[in-house]
């Protein structure tokens, strides 16, 4: 694709002049009034963030931990938060590696974007031979479970990932999650929002990065979920691009934002020679819509790239600036609107009072309502000794109906239904908590819950 009359106007221009010169880039960069010398700082001057993904495997490499903790201001953990790296086993999680990830951000100052909560690849194995309810319940189990692990860590969630098909169907791609139900993107979204009201709930997909069939299909999907309330604060826009970016980039980002969500560049990496040029299109894309809170590129060093032999990130294997670098690092010093920073928000009945029942456990609900449905998430709690089992008792009030439940074998689906435990978390130590959740229809405003120990 030829380059957009945006791409030659006269900023653009000028960092074409300055990427032949990187020197000359250099000096701009060190004296500019106001000028910042590193892409996160100069994302800053606007409100907005500048990330990179990042590989717990690369953190003892001194180069790159030295160009991630010099550069960037937001992290987002490559592999290491998927479901195959989280939950192996199913209700066994391990996180370690994407706490590697988190420390070292948190350390050094930066934001996480947590990816990818569902996704039809990278699923566990045991997840990719289940189907049905027995699916759906595995998915919102792994949801409410690694989004409360990270509970008050990430900036922003990719909740569901890729779930459109590519091509003219503007719909949903067929996978073992979208065969559960049309309505499991938003069931993931009510559980994510449950377990972890502060962060901000996006969704993440490619070939998304113009106004096509397919980004008109997410596109009407957010419309409806904000329409009924469904929480969703964030679109991400992979934006793996080659050698151009589409001429109406930021007229899609902008009709994103005027839905009221957020809008994200999330794995930005772009292959071909005109590759400086498009950096700095993208990076004034989003400077120039009020809701783009930021760029995250996909990689360091063109060597850290999926895109093997492409070289299409800003530092290349050796961890020098490329002229891609100084390109993103002028648009980011020229300045755009200043961000609006957006904090999630769902109408969420305050948590009931917690029911004391007996001096074994105690158990108290929080709901995340909508017209016409719920999430509850149930904390049951350990008294002054430890639980080998618990069991809670939901009432419902009338025309409330489970229609899913996590976490917790169920009896009942009306009125007073009774929760148990499941193999992995009937032990609870004294003090300690675990949680449950379910989801219905109707409302569950006045819900009461009882526990018992045993
Ligand atoms: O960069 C990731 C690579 O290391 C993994 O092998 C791959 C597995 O599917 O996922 C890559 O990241 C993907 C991201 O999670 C979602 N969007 C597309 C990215 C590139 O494939």
């Amino acid at each position: 694709m030829k380059p957009t009359s945006r791409s030659l106007s006269r900023a653009a221009l000028a960092s074409t002049l300055l990427a032949a010169s990187i020197g000359a880039s250099l000096l701009l960069a060190t004296t500019s009034a106001g000028a910042a010398t590193t892409l996160g700082a100069s994302a800053a001057q606007t409100g907005r963030y500048f990330g990179t993904a990042v590989s717990a495997g690369k953190l003892g490499d001194t180069t790159y931990v030295g160009i991630l903790n010099r550069e960037f201001s937001m992290v987002t953990p490559e592999n290491e938060m998927k479901w195959d790296a989280t939950e192996p086993n199913q209700g066994q999680f391990s996180f370690t590696n994407g706490d590697r990830i988190l420390n070292q951000a948190v350390s050094n100052g930066k934001r996480v974007r947590g990816h990818a909560l569902l996704w039809h690849q990278q699923q566990p194995g045991w997840a990719q031979g289940l189907s049905g309810s027995a699916l759906r319940q595995a998915a919102l189990n792994h949801v409410t479970q690694v989004a409360t692990h990270y509970q008050g860590k990430i900036y922003a969630w990719d909740v569901v990932n890729e779930a459109f098909a590519d091509g003219g169907s503007g719909g949903r791609r067929d996978s073992n999650l979208q065969r559960t139900g049309n309505d499991w993107i938003e069931a993931a979204f009510r559980a994510a929002r449950a377990a972890d009201p502060g962060a901000k709930l996006c969704y993440n997909d490619y070939n998304t990065d113009g106004v096509n069939a397919k980004s008109t299909g997410i596109y009407n999907m957010v419309r409806d979920f904000k329409s009924r309330g469904v929480p969703i604060d964030c679109v991400g826009f992979q934006s793996h691009l080659s050698n151009s970016a589409p001429s109406d980039y930021q007229a899609n980002l902008q009709r994103f934002a005027d839905l009221g969500v957020e809008v994200q560049i999330t794995e930005l990496d772009i292959s071909g020679s005109n590759q400086a040029n498009v950096y700095g299109t993208v990076t004034r894309a989003c400077l120039a819509v009020a809701r783009c809170a930021g760029l995250t590129v996909w990689g360091i060093r063109d060597s850290d790239s999926w895109r093997t032999g492409e070289n299409p990130l800003l530092f290349d294997g050796n961890g020098n600036k490329k002229a891609a670098y100084t390109s993103v690092l002028d648009a980011l010093n020229a300045g755009g609107t200043t961000t609006t920073p957006t904090t999630p928000t769902t109408p969420t009945t305050p948590t009931t009072p917690t029911t004391p029942s007996n001096s074994g456990c105690t158990s108290s609900v929080s709901l995340d309502s909508w017209n016409g449905g719920f999430v509850a998430t149930v904390r049951v709690t350990a008294g002054s000794t430890a639980l080998s089992g618990w069991s809670v008792t939901t009432n419902l009030p009338s025309g409330a109906t489970v229609t899913s439940g996590w976490n917790a074998g169920q009896s009942g689906t009306t009125g007073s239904v009774k929760w148990t435990n499941v193999g992995y978390n009937g032990n609870v130590a004294a003090g300690q908590s675990t949680q449950f959740g379910f989801q219905g229809t109707g409302s569950a405003d006045g819900i009461t819950s009882s526990c018992t120990a045993g």
